[in-house]
């Protein structure tokens, strides 16, 4: 008799703002809703037999919590921190401390904006980072997770 695995589970965090993708700023950011996003992410991982679980808060505690969360029953980490990218050495810690493999991802690219976005907080602990392709980025981050042994 076979025995059920368990599903391999990956945490999708978003962080402040990246709510009102869609309506804010689409210049930058582009017309994708975050429910698109969160939907297509889910579409992603179902393809490598992954199943994801999606925050989003503007509160910097509460996506420390959800990081926290997943440390014994999540796989690895795909995070767009938004502005707390650039400010927060909590959660950069919170990811730490998990010891979780981490993607970082931008929508935009931070790199070719505003000079206090170049510096990234999280990049020192993330696996890998994506910055200014879009939506595409999500979905590049859960295949590199799911390629991980
Ligand atoms: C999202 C934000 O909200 C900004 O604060 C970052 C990032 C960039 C993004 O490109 O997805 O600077």
């Amino acid at each position: 008799m076979g025995r059920v695995s368990e599903s391999r589970r990956i945490l999708l965090v978003n962080g402040p703002n990246l709510n009102l993708l869609g309506e804010r700023e689409p210049d930058v950011y582009g017309s994708t809703t975050l429910a698109e996003i969160e939907q297509s992410v889910a579409e992603r991982a179902a393809t490598h037999g992954l199943e994801v679980d999606a925050v989003q808060s503007n509160h910097e505690g509460e996506l420390i919590d959800a990081i926290h969360g997943a440390r014994h029953t999540h796989v690895g980490i795909v995070i767009n921190p938004g502005a707390f990218t650039h400010t927060s050495v909590a959660i950069r810690d919170a990811l730490a401390a998990v010891a979780l493999p981490v993607v970082e991802v931008h929508l935009s690219n931070v790199h070719r904006r505003e000079e206090f976005r170049h510096h990234s907080y999280v990049s020192g602990v993330a696996e890998a980072v994506i910055a200014g392709a879009g939506p595409s980025g999500y979905a590049w981050a859960v295949d590199l997770l799911a390629a991980r042994p």
